[in-house]
Formats: C-alpha cells, sequence, structure tokens
C-alpha cells in the first residue's frame, strides 16, 4: 500500500491543532503544523465558541500543511449550531459550561426518568448533555427557526464540504440517539419539544464527506468523515494490546473507563453515572467524565501562569494527600474562581485548605488520581472487565507526577502516551478508509505501539494510603457524580 499524507483538525476546549500524518503499513509520522487558542466568549450572559474564529485558524493551517490526500475533523462532544432554513448558522454555538442548563436536567428527569432515559440511550447525566441543552433553547426564536442541528465537527464539516449530515460517535453524546437501535430517538425528542426532523442523517467514521468548497481557497481536497468525537479519536490511539486495559484520556476532562463490545445498562451503572458512548467498528466507551486538567487550567487562568511546569515540579514537592476532593462537585464546573473553591471544598471537607499555588495543583492532582482510581474500580467492577493496566493518553500523559500518582492509586503500571492520541486515532481513520492501514482496530492500535512513544509508570507504595484518602471523600454527602 502506498503513503499517504493525511490532515487531522484537532478541537479542544482549550486549542485546536492542525496536524499532519503520513501513514503506511509501518509508517505514522506525526507533525503539527498549526496550534491556535480556543478563548470562549461572553455575549450578553452567554458563553459562546468563538467558531468562525476556529474555522479561520483551520483554514489557515489546512493552507499550511500543503497538500493532502484527505482531511478529517474531531472535536469535543455535545456542542452544536443550528442552520435556519437557508443553510445559515444561527447565532454562536453556546459552549457547554454556560449556566442556561441550570436545573434544566432535574426539570427533564421529571418528564422523562432517569430509570428510563439511560436504558433507552445508555448516556451519563452530564447537566450539558446536548438533549438539556435543546431543552434550555426549546423556546426560543432561534430553535424556532432551526433546521438543522449540526454537531461541532459536523459544522466545521458542512463549512468545508457543503454536505450535512451527524457523525454516529459524536451523535451517542447527544443523549438523543438510541443506544439499542443506533437510531436518533424521534419518540423521546418530541417528548422533550425537541422537532425531531433538525436531526441530520446519521453517518460513519470512515465514510467519505465530500470535497472542500471552492470559496475555501483549497479546492479538490477529499474530506473523510473520521470518528468526530474527540475522544473516540483518542482511544482508538491507545496503544493497547488485547482487551485487558482501561484507558484514561486526559485533558480538559479525564475521561476513564475500558472498551466493551456491548453496552452495559443495570441500574448499578446508571446509579454510578457511567456512559456507554459509541466508538468505532461497533465498541463502547464505557466510562465516567471525571473533571480533569480544567481545574488547573481554571487555576491557572486565574493566577496569570501561563506555563504549568514550574507548578507541577512545585507540587512533587508537597507533601501527598494533604487534602483532597472529589473533581466532579458541579460548583468546579462553570468558569471563575477555582482555586477559591477547591479551598472550600477541602473544608467543607474538614479539611485545611491550601495555602500556596503548588499546594491547590498537588491537591487536585492528587485528587484526579483519586477519582482515576474509583472510576477505574467502578468500572471494571460494573462491566465485569478486568485491567492490567492503564494507558493515559492526551496531554495529561505529559504530567508526570500525576501519570505516577494514578499508577499508585490504582495500583497498575500506567502506560502514558500518546499525548496526540486523537489525532493520530484522525488519521488512522482516513488512512484506513485510503487503504493505507490495516483495517481492523487491533491493526491501527499495532501501528500506534509500532511508531509512538510510550512511558512506563510502576505503582509505588501502598494502595491503603489512597483508600483512606477516599473515605475523606463520604463526609461530603452523597456521590455528587451522579449528579
Ligand atoms: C472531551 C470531551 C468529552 C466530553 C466533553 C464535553 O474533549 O469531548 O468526551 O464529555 O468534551
Amino acid at each position: 500500500a502506498p503513503v499517504r499524507t493525511v490532515a487531522a483538525v484537532d478541537l479542544g476546549a482549550a486549542s485546536g491543532r492542525v496536524m499532519t500524518g503520513r501513514v503506511g503499513p509501518d509508517l505514522l509520522g506525526l507533525a503539527e503544523v498549526a496550534r491556535f487558542p480556543n478563548i470562549p466568549v461572553t455575549v450578553g450572559a452567554t458563553l459562546h465558541w468563538d467558531v468562525l474564529s476556529l474555522y479561520r485558524s483551520i483554514l489557515e493551517g489546512l493552507r499550511q500543511a500543503g497538500p493532502v490526500d484527505s482531511i478529517g475533523v474531531d472535536s469535543w462532544a455535545i456542542d452544536y449550531g443550528l442552520l435556519d432554513a437557508d443553510g445559515k448558522l444561527l447565532g454562536n454555538p453556546v459552549h457547554y459550561r454556560d449556566t442556561r442548563t441550570d436545573g434544566v436536567m432535574e426539570r427533564v428527569l421529571r418528564e422523562v426518568p432517569a430509570e428510563e432515559l439511560y436504558p433507552a440511550t445508555g448516556l451519563q447525566l452530564l447537566p450539558f448533555n446536548t438533549i438539556f441543552q435543546l431543552v434550555a433553547a426549546r423556546d426560543t426564536a432561534q430553535m424556532a427557526a432551526a433546521r438543522t442541528l449540526l454537531l461541532i465537527p459536523d459544522l466545521i464539516g458542512y463549512w468545508l464540504t457543503g454536505q450535512i449530515g451527524a457523525e454516529r460517535t459524536n451523535a451517542s453524546t447527544t443523549q438523543l440517539l438510541d443506544v439499542t437501535d443506533g437510531k436518533w430517538s424521534a419518540q423521546l425528542a418530541t417528548r422533550l419539544g425537541i422537532r425531531p426532523a433538525i436531526l441530520p442523517p446519521l453517518r460513519e467514521p470512515g465514510d467519505r464527506l465530500g470535497v472542500l468548497g471552492k470559496e475555501t481557497g483549497l479546492g479538490g481536497v477529499p474530506v473523510t468523515t473520521v470518528a468526530s468525537h474527540d475522544t473516540a479519536s483518542a482511544v482508538i490511539g491507545v496503544p493497547a494490546q488485547g482487551q485487558r486495559f482501561a484507558y484514561i484520556s486526559c485533558g480538559t476532562w479525564s475521561l476513564a473507563g475500558v472498551e466493551l463490545d456491548a453496552p452495559v445498562l443495570s441500574q448499578e451503572s446508571r446509579l454510578a453515572n457511567f456512559t456507554n458512548e459509541v466508538g468505532i467498528d461497533g465498541t463502547i466507551r464505557y466510562l465516567r467524565n471525571v473533571m480533569g486538567l480544567w481545574l488547573v487550567q481554571e487555576c491557572q487562568r486565574v493566577w496569570g501562569v501561563d506555563d504549568v511546569e514550574p507548578l507541577l515540579r512545585a507540587a512533587a514537592q508537597v507533601t501527598p494527600l494533604r487534602a483532597v476532593i472529589d473533581p466532579n462537585e458541579p460548583s468546579f464546573l462553570a468558569p471563575g474562581d477555582m482555586p477559591a473553591r477547591i479551598g472550600e471544598a477541602c473544608r467543607r471537607l474538614g479539611q485545611s485548605a491550601p495555602q500556596t499555588q503548588a499546594e491547590t495543583v498537588r491537591c487536585i492532582l492528587d485528587s484526579l488520581a483519586l477519582a482515576h482510581m474509583s472510576t477505574l474500580d467502578d468500572a471494571q467492577r460494573l462491566s465485569g472487565r478486568a485491567v492490567d493496566v492503564v494507558h493515559i493518553v492526551g496531554g495529561g500523559a505529559r504530567n508526570d507526577l500525576l501519570c505516577q500518582l494514578t499508577a499508585d492509586a490504582c495500583g497498575l503500571p500506567v502506560l502514558a502516551g500518546p499525548v496526540e492520541a486523537t489525532a493520530l486515532g484522525n488519521i488512522l481513520v482516513q488512512a484506513r478508509s485510503l487503504g493505507a492501514v490495516g483495517a481492523s482496530l487491533d491493526d491501527m492500535r499495532a501501528l500506534v505501539r509500532a511508531t509512538q512513544p510510550v512511558r512506563r509508570f510502576e505503582p509505588q507504595g501502598s494502595q491503603q494510603v489512597w483508600r483512606e484518602a477516599a473515605l475523606r471523600l463520604d463526609r461530603g454527602g452523597p456521590d455528587h457524580s451522579a449528579a
């Protein structure tokens, strides 16, 4: 098979990037072409994504990438733009951290009980799931004018090619997709006052989407549908062998879980707030969202500290497990004074608040490691899938302290990397469609294993201290992760 060059557009909540990949049967080379910040904008009282700025940066990045055989786009999940009857975007997409969904989930659950919603959709309850955002927007003029809902990568794909559709892995994060028959749940939508007609036809990762429109100035290049949910692409890029592995896709969020062949829809799974997101080739990502490095990022913003490395070095010197919090406390979700909120959470749990930046960061990292531990414990128990190793991919794989703490807490070796698992997953799906790599998920992972550096962290110390630290969180009352 010939070597192919493809471009991956990967939009994260904090930054976007355009990467190129050179791919062949024994080759997987990655180069970063452009990286740009993703800065939300408050207009009125609403937090928006600056989607035109992202689009401009994408086009610039693609221009710099030079000639490629195909382009694929992935992004964070759940958020969407609405098109009117002329195919024009209605307003700027709203950020999932916006407050418009406050209290909406609770209202919806009175209309459709969780006992019914969970087996139908398989999704964990996150207050900002697309379904709740749509209910929050139900009576707006914008919604009345809306004809088509496009998730962010589908919106970018539409602007690039003129083609409309809903890529399946990302569609599965809306809570409007039926996890059993794989179709949009028109009935559920209608029941909640969401017009099913706005939900576009589903398409599959690997499908040819279209070609770049003339007005992009980059004409004629094919665009391939990838696993457009960034987490779905990241899990493709996990260099795992066999099935006995857990993954943590660690960036703004820590998405921690296992890969299964079928969803787990039990009552226990629902109460533990585990999600069944659709992956490539019929796989299920059985995981729970842990509020990840957002907690550090938001501290950095408040402190005005751009470089995280000195903070991490200082945090490594702090006494371990001085104070721990539940990262999934709802109060951490919105932008704001994170250091103060962390301090309050510590005090509420009967611990003294961190006094320095280093102590605050250490508190967050200890707490994330602890959340990784309980999440992966739950994932194994609820799914029956035992694991021998934890793969950390994404930006968090660069964070040695977090990788080591996670190994210690889980009592398992951590394999860290690749940092760019999402872009690799994006690239591999395109390459597969072009016939440049083996056809199976195992083939794709074998190529990642053979070509990408991975670092190993052995568990140290006794897990007992972590189990004891976990007990401190019980004083906080019921498990917040279950909403
Ligand atoms: C990670 C992610 C995650 C979603 C969140 C909104 O970037 O896609 O899987 O839960 O963003």
